[in-house]
Parts: structure tokens; C-alpha cells; sequence
């Protein structure tokens, strides 16, 4: 029986979406940085009975009754978690990364104090202040940003903390090809006595592999989601460090309180058993050799990429994740960059560049990250391949160039759509692709 008899049996069109999408992920490169595959044990316990129980509270300390076994889970996998990173407290109840940093911001934060973050068009995330979300709504949110080489500038952020005086501080990206200066950020936010948070979603897996320093002696709170370099399952978690407990005594209740009563309900029990399995196998030494790899392989793609004549965002990458930028084909060519990778078997996303020079929904950049094809057992030989079938992709933009009217732009788009279906170019590139992948199989067992 295959695994998914039964939604085959009930529920032929959800069936058929999932085959089709487990085919995709199987014959084509999937290159987002913050996406991965997890393990068929992960996934178990993610589709598992406890996704029928409510647990409002801690383990021990449950509003409803029927919760001998969901604490233990629970505590297995707070427990696994303050021993991999190395931090007395760990909530493991967050539904995912922006929640994790809205509790944050709950546990530390009075409304309108002034907070500091990576700003959005130079790899910062949406809630360390973007002006669109919530956290600028109700936080006052002034932005560092890195210098014309790529680097984040911790000059300008200790002058607007001192300027500024916030009261938390992130340090964390989802679009920074190089290590966080923890230490640095932890002299700034010492300085003008902030909480310092690290977001270490990207990297928690090169952090736990050794593979990219760990933020815990320097941050007073840690979080990260549970299913990007870390490869468990959608989720995420709020760690406090000693300094944190130093700083503040009540930090970890504060955290635990802004989780649930402040902003959740019920956690995912079926999600916090796949966190702990996850976290089980990255405590395995291969978890260890599989972070180191993927930096190498990341290295080894900016090497391919750069050699093919593609500019990165401050020339190539310490971590998991590289930045093309495009803006040689005029600004807003990510749009293209992303769908001419598409079009050869290549799943990357536009994302915007420092000093971007279009607009986030028309940024001009690509970002794209080794973390999946690492999974799948792909090495330095496959990453230099990969860079020249994406150099080769990108040239097929040359002929385009984004209308500066916006209304012109969808018209334009639909165009170029259909013609790169059309693309031989492309299609070749895709055939190529596809011939990759057959020899890194992915989910073998699951054959639907
Ligand atoms: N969507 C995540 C990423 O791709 O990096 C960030 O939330």
C-alpha cells in the first residue's frame, strides 16, 4: 500500500496535486536556500495522531486533560534542543519564524520603543522592522544596512543604536551570503544595554554542523524555524541564553508567556514530535559532515557561477546561500532571472540586492542556496555543473528588459512567459537538468 493510499482512496484531486508536486521536487534542482528535504521519519511524526490534541500551557502545566504523553514529547524535544545549542531555556511551540519573533517582540518590548534589524532590500527579514510589517506598525524600526561590498556596516548600526537607543536588537538575515558578526552586534547592543536577538533561521544547521559560528555566547535570545538548513519540519524555536538569563532573570518566563497566553493558542503537537526527531538526527555525526558540505558546495557554485561571468553579491558566500545580481540586465531582472531558471528545471526566487535599484516585487537579484542538493547528495563536481546550466539560463534574459511603466509590465511578463516555454535553449538546459537529478534520487520509497 502506497503511503498516501488513503488520500488516493478519498481524495483523488488532493492526490494527484501531491504526486505531481512530488515529481517536481524530484526531477528538478531546487535551489531556495530556506527549503530542504526532510527525512521520511521527520514526515512521520509531522502526519502522526497528535495533530488530534489540544495542549494549551507547558508539559506539566496543561489546561486541558489527556497530555501524559504530548508533554513528554514535548519535553524530549525542549530538552534535545537546550542541549544541541547549549542554552538553559527553549520554547518549542512557536508555529513558525515570524511568530518566534513576535513573541519576541512581545516579551521585550513596550509599543512604539525603538528596535533595529537588517534592513529588508539588503537581507534582512520582514519582522526584524520592514515598513510593511506589523513590527514597524507597532515598534519604531530604523534599519542598519551593509556597505557597497556586502558586509553588513557594523560602523552605522553602533551609531544609530547609540542615536537610536532600541531596546531589541536582531541580528540574523534571509538574504546574507556571509557569516553574522555576532560578536560585534553583541559590543553594540552591551553598549546601549538592548536585548540582542539572533535569528539564526538560515543557518541553525551550519550552526549545530560547526559549520558557522554559534550566536550563544553573544545573543540574549536565539530563534530559528525548524525546516530550513536545520531540515526538520515547518516550525520554529525560542531559545534564551545565560547572558539572556543574566541579563534578565525572567527572560525564559517572559518568552514562554508571550508564546502562550500572548499570541498562541494550542501548539502543534505533531510538529513539536517532528522537531524533536529532527533534532535527533542533527545531533548524528553525519549531520555534522552534511553543514560542512553544504558551505563547500556553496563555495564551489559561486566559483562556477563567477567563472560563467555571473556578479555576486560581495563576490561569493561564507554560508549556505549566494546572490546574483542581475542588474547588468537592467533593474528588475530578477523577475526573469527567476522564471528562466524555472523554465530550465531550476527553483530559485528573485529577491532584492543591496543599493536595489527596482523595487521588491521587481527586485534584481536571485538568491539561491545548496541546502536541498546537498540532501539529495550532490557535491562540488554537480555545484560547478549547476553554475554553468545557470550562467547559460541567465544569458536567455539578455533580449528583455523590464518596461519602466507598470502598467505595461504584466503585458510584458505574459509575453515573455510564453516565450520561454518556447525557449530551445532552455528546454536543453532542463533535459540536462533532469538527467542531474535521476542520479540523486530523492524519496526512492515513496512511490505513489
Ligand atoms: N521565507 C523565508 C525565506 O525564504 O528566507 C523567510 O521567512
Amino acid at each position: 500500500m502506497g503511503v498516501l493510499a488513503e488520500i488516493e482512496k478519498n481524495d483523488p484531486e488532493v492526490y494527484g496535486y501531491i504526486k505531481e508536486e512530488l515529481l517536481r521536487q524530484q526531477e528538478g534542482l531546487e535551489m531556495i536556500p530556506s527549503e530542504n528535504f526532510t527525512s521520511m521519519a521527520v514526515m512521520q511524526a509531522s502526519g502522526s495522531i497528535l495533530t488530534n490534541k489540544y495542549s494549551e500551557g507547558y508539559p506539566g502545566r496543561r489546561y486541558y486533560g489527556g497530555n501524559e504523553y504530548i508533554d513528554k514529547v514535548e519535553s524530549l524535544a525542549i530538552e534535545r534542543a537546550k542541549s544541541l545549542f547549549g542554552v538553559p531555556h527553549a520554547n518549542v511551540q512557536a508555529y513558525s519564524g515570524s511568530p518566534a519573533n513576535l513573541a519576541v517582540y512581545l516579551a521585550t518590548c513596550e509599543n512604539n520603543d525603538p528596535i533595529m534589524g537588517l534592513y529588508l532590500y539588503d537581507g534582512g527579514h520582514l519582522t526584524h522592522g520592514w515598513k510593511l510589517s506589523i513590527t514597524s506598525r507597532f515598534f519604531k524600526s530604523v534599519p542598519y544596512h551593509v556597505k557597497p561590498d556586502g558586509y553588513i556596516d557594523i560602523d552605522e548600526a553602533r551609531k544609530l543604536a547609540n542615536e537610536n537607543k532600541p531596546k531589541l536588537i536582531w541580528i540574523g538575515a534571509t538574504a546574507y551570503p556571509r557569516q553574522l558578526p555576532f560578536k560585534e552586534f553583541a559590543a553594540i547592543a552591551d553598549e546601549v544595554g538592548a536585548y540582542l536577538a539572533a535569528d539564526i533561521a538560515h543557518v541553525a544547521g551550519l550552526v549545530l554542523a560547526g559549520a558557522h559560528e554559534s550566536p550563544v555566547k553573544y545573543a540574549h535570545i536565539v530563534t530559528t524555524t525548524t525546516h530550513k538548513t536545520l531540515r526538520g519540519p515547518r516550525g520554529g524555536l525560542i531559545m534564551v541564553t545565560q547572558k539572556g538569563l543574566d541579563k534578565d532573570p525572567d527572560l525564559a518566563q517572559k518568552i514562554d508567556k508571550a508564546i502562550i497566553p500572548g499570541f498562541q493558542g494550542g501548539p502543534h503537537n505533531h510538529q513539536t514530535a517532528a522537531i524533536a526527531v529532527a533534532l535527533k538526527e542533527a545531533a548524528k555525526p553525519e549531520f555534522r559532515e552534511y553543514g560542512h558540505q553544504i558551505v563547500r558546495n556553496a563555495k564551489a557554485l559561486a566559483e562556477g557561477l563567477m567563472a560563467n561571468g555571473v556578479k555576486l553579491v560581495s563576490n561569493g558566500t561564507d554560508n549556505h546561500l549566494l546572490l546574483a545580481d542581475l542588474t547588468t540586465f537592467g533593474p528588475g531582472a530578477g523577475v526573469f532571472g527567476q522564471d528562466v531558471l524555472e523554465a530550465a528545471g531550476v527553483t530559485a526566487n528573485k529577491n532584492t540586492i543591496p543599493g536595489e535599484p527596482s523595487s521588491p516585487f521587481y527586485p534584481s537579484g536571485v538568491r539561491m542556496g545548496t541546502p536541498a542538493l546537498t540532501t539529495r547528495g550532490m557535491k562540488e563536481p554537480e555545484m560547478k555543473a549547476i553554475g554553468g546550466i545557470i550562467a547559460e539560463a541567465f544569458n536567455e534574459i539578455k533580449p528583455y528588459s523590464l518596461p519602466k511603466d507598470k502598467d505595461e509590465r504584466t503585458e510584458y511578463l505574459k509575453r515573455f512567459r510564453e516565450e520561454i516555454r518556447q525557449n530551445k535553449k532552455l528546454a536543453e538546459l532542463r533535459t540536462k537538468v533532469r538527467q542531474m537529478c535521476k542520479q540523486f534520487p530523492l524519496y526512492p520509497e515513496m512511490v505513489l
